[in-house]
């Protein structure tokens, strides 16, 4: 008989991966969306199984962390063999924003699912993976940072998945459930949030290329990342729950890259080399050169001029706004992912060039197709961050 998996944060970036890569598996995977007043299954639509066709291995439910009664039924519904906790409400500044809302659902919502299992009599049969996060390590205490560094969260958000973090050992030590934590490093990918950095540079670049937007507005430059490929993590989740014991595992590239870097990067690889200078709310990002066989085999030819007049008539595409700036920051995430290379095998497949390339591809097309749209006298989407 398939396998069962039950995925909280279906619609976000690592829940549609997961569902993917576990369907291909031959799960049978159950979803939690939450109700919304606009779609919020983009990320999922090329897996959404009509609820009139029989016998469906993809069966989508209505629910929120923050409500008990409704996680304990749908985990009674699917009495699943593996659930993937990923519901979160995964944004650090927000998190400054909504701490009440976020202690409940990131924090109390793991309880609730611990909780569920506890009180279904499903403790033997339920493998719980919960999404831990480089974000514990906060201020950090050890460069690189394992399995061991103790833990310094720097937001509300931190601080949530630290209690989620110690009730799933809890839950692990006082009731014997197979629970486990990823302390998943920054993993991103063509479908990741918005308004996440990676994504918000990428998108950024693509449109700026195309001319569609002039400059990027961004934060703290200077704070350094461990950037992967959530395709590569989401396997990680998967492999955790295959160990018999369960065990908390660091995934991690074990490269840092600070964000000033990674701009750098993202603007190259599409042709667009990008120099910054001044300091502090005064530093700019400014075009200096254009590669030109890149840049119109990236981008197009069609754009290359506008774009090459800019290094002399409007060089800025990069400036510094303080509403982006966190009330604390984490400044440096690096990770050792040795425990999990060695027991899982977990090995990724994209360093941080394939994860720009993949994200730069995607953008870029997506916003030629929004131009074309533009472009043809249609309304499109104008969204902002
Ligand atoms: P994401 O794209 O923001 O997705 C979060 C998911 O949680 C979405 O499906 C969202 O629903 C859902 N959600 C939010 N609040 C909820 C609630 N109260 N009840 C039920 N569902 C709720 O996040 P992600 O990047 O895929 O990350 C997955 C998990 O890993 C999160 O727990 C995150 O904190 C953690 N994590 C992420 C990273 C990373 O770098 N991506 C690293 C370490 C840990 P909507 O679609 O309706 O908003
Ligand atoms: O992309 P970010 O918003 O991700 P952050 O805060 O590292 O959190 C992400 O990774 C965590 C794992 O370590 C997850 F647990 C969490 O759920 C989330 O997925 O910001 C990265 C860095 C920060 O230092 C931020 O201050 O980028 C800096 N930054 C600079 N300008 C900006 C901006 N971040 C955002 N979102 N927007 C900016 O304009």
């Amino acid at each position: 008989m398939s396998k069962s998996a039950l995925i909280t944060g279906v619609t976000g970036q690592d829940g549609a991966y997961l569902a993917e890569y576990l369907l291909k598996k031959g799960y049978v995977v159950h979803g939690i969306k939450r109700r919304s007043s606009m779609f919020n299954t983009e990320r999922i639509d090329h897996l959404y199984q009509d609820p009139h066709v029989e016998k469906r291995n993809f069966i989508l439910h209505y629910g929120d962390l923050t409500d008990s009664m409704n996680i304990t039924k749908i985990i009674q519904e699917c009495q699943p063999d593996e659930i993937y906790n990923l519901a979160a409400m995964s944004h650090v500044k927000v998190s400054f924003d909504t701490p009440e809302y976020t202690a409940n659902a990131d924090g109390i919502g793991t309880l609730r699912i611990l909780e569920a299992v506890r009180l279904l009599g499903l403790t033997q049969k339920s493998r719980i993976y919960q999404a831990s996060t480089s974000e514990l390590y906060g201020l950090v205490q050890e460069v690189p940072q394992t399995e061991k560094t103790p833990f310094y969260p720097r937001s509300p958000y931190g601080v949530a998945k630290l209690y989620a973090y110690w009730i799933t050992i809890n839950y692990r030590e006082a009731y014997g459930l197979h629970a486990s934590n990823g302390i998943l490093f920054n993993h991103e990918s063509p479908i990741r949030g918005e308004t996440f950095v990676t994504r918000k540079i990428s998108r950024a670049m693509a449109k700026i290329s195309l001319g569609m937007q002039d400059c990027l507005y961004m934060g703290n430059l200077s704070s350094r990342r461990d950037w992967g490929h959530a395709k590569d993590y989401i396997k990680a989740m998967y492999l955790i729950l295959q160990q018999d014991k369960p065990d908390d595992y660091v995934i991690a590239t074990g490269v840092t890259t600070s964000i000033r870097e990674f701009i750098h990067k993202t603007f190259a690889a599409a042709g667009m080399e990008i120099s910054f200078a001044g300091e502090n709310e005064n530093e700019t990002g400014n075009i200096v050169n254009v590669d030109d066989k890149l840049f119109r085999e990236k981008v197009g030819p069609e754009f290359i001029d506008a774009v090459k007049k800019r290094i002399t008539d409007d060089p800025v595409m990069v400036r510094i706004d303080r509403n982006y700036f966190r009330p604390t920051e984490v400044d440096l995430l690096i990770g050792d992912s040795t425990k999990a290379r060695t027991k899982l095998g977990w090995i990724p497949k994209y360093d941080l060039n394939g994860l720009i390339e993949d994200m730069i591809t995607s953008d870029i097309n997506m916003m030629k197709k929004e131009n074309h749209i533009k472009n043809g006298g249609f309304r499109t989407f104008n969204y902002f961050e």
